[in-house]
């Protein structure tokens, strides 16, 4: 049996989402089990015997990992998994807001005891970084992967067309989780837009970011893609149909994951990956691959910080008469002259601006 450290209860004890079983709900379970939970938090947690990782998500199962796998290099991209459900209490290191669960998590759990290839996860570890937007339905933390090392924002350089948009949204939520950011511009074998060219510069001259230029078809960057993810959790995130699943597939050399043809009408990817997934390198590492997500609403941030994640404007900032400055509206403000000098491009301003207005709904 594996062993692992137990930290003292620290955070929550959550109560999860109402779901019909068997006529009542888990919620109303719950409540009734918290009472006694908020004695003894710790003989709950206690019940656990095995800890591991979730490395995906099945019919509405979670698949985890066990901890003891981690001990060696992985010599095939997953190995067993414990098929769990999340009990009907979960106690949790992590604020009450996000996600209970999420791919990547650490996790303590208890085998069912006449199959021990299911389980029931009842506790949730401090995540140390965490790669998370704002949840479109409920106005929640939605963790799309958590504990990662770095993550892959993928962008084709055309079909579907490069959003700058999108980009500068994925480089805000990086840094608040704690995540290094790697662009990684997909589908070089294309011909290149001008201002995808202009804008492959910016953020790698001017930003100071790593930028990869990669295809699965012509190969260029995969080998890159691979060192960088050697010995670390890498995350890759992008619209639908940027090709992450086949930059996954590459990076590999087999077809793991399913790859389908973008919609051309409509110049979309077809939503193929429909849950997080991790796979392990020969050569020590991890890829999660992700479902492509169109919006990527920010999560956590009041509109007034967005600023200090545009680091092209920190040289300027100081110098803007009023201070806090949002850079909207304010009279002298040094941001909005460097912009019009030509000094921060246009589209990365107003970029800017609709993240801000966004923030403030
Ligand atoms: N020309 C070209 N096409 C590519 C490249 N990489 C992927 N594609 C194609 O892009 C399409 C979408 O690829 P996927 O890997 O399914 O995209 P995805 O980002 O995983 O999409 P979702 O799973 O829907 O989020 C497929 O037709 C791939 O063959 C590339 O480097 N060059
Ligand atoms: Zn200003």
């Amino acid at each position: 049996m594996a062993t692992f450290r137990r930290k003292p209860h620290r955070k929550s004890i959550l109560r999860r989402d109402a779901v019909r079983i068997e006529g009542d709900t888990v919620e109303e379970r719950s409540i009734a089990r918290s009472t006694q939970l908020k004695k003894d938090p710790a003989k709950h947690r206690a019940r656990a015997t095995f800890a591991g990782r979730i490395v995906g998500v099945a019919s509405s199962l979670w698949l985890v990992e066990e901890e003891r796998a981690y001990s060696q290099p992985h010599s095939e991209p997953f190995t067993p998994t414990h098929e769990c459900i999340a009990g009907g209490v979960v106690t949790t290191d992590n604020g009450e807001s996000e996600s209970l669960l999420a791919v990547g998590d650490w996790v303590e759990f208890a085998p069912t005891p006449d199959d021990d290839r299911r389980g029931v996860i009842l506790h949730v570890r401090q995540r140390q970084t965490k790669l998370f937007r704002r949840s479109p339905a409920e106005r929640q933390v939605q963790v799309l992967a958590a504990n990662v090392d770095r993550a892959f924002l993928v962008h084709s350089v055309t079909l579907p067309h490069f959003s700058r948009r999108l980009l500068d949204r994925h480089l805000v939520a990086a840094e608040q989780g704690s995540v290094e950011p790697i662009v990684v511009f997909n589908k070089v074998d294309l011909p290149i837009p001008r201002e995808v060219e202009d804008a492959i510069a910016y953020y790698r001259d001017r930003l100071g970011l790593r930028v990869c230029l990669t295809s699965t078809i012509s190969g260029d960057g995969i080998a890159e893609l691979r060192s960088l993810a050697e010995g670390a959790t890498c995350v890759l995130v992008g619209a639908s149909g940027v090709g992450k699943s086949a930059l996954v597939n590459a990076c590999f050399g087999i077809s793991l994951q399913q790859v389908r043809s973008i919609s051309r009408k409509y110049e979309r990817g077809r939503h193929t990956t429909t849950n997080a997934r991790l796979f392990h390198l020969p050569v020590g590492g991890s890829l999660i691959d992700t479902p492509g997500l169109r919006e990527f609403a920010l999560a956590e941030l009041h509109p007034e910080e967005l600023a200090f994640y545009f680091h092209d404007f920190d040289p300027y900032y100081p110098q803007c008469k009023y201070l806090p400055c949002t850079h909207t509206h304010e009279p002298e403000c040094a941001v909005r002259a460097a912009v019009e000098r030509g000094e921060i491009p246009y589209e990365r301003y107003e970029s800017y601006l609709l993240i801000f207005e966004s923030l403030q709904q």
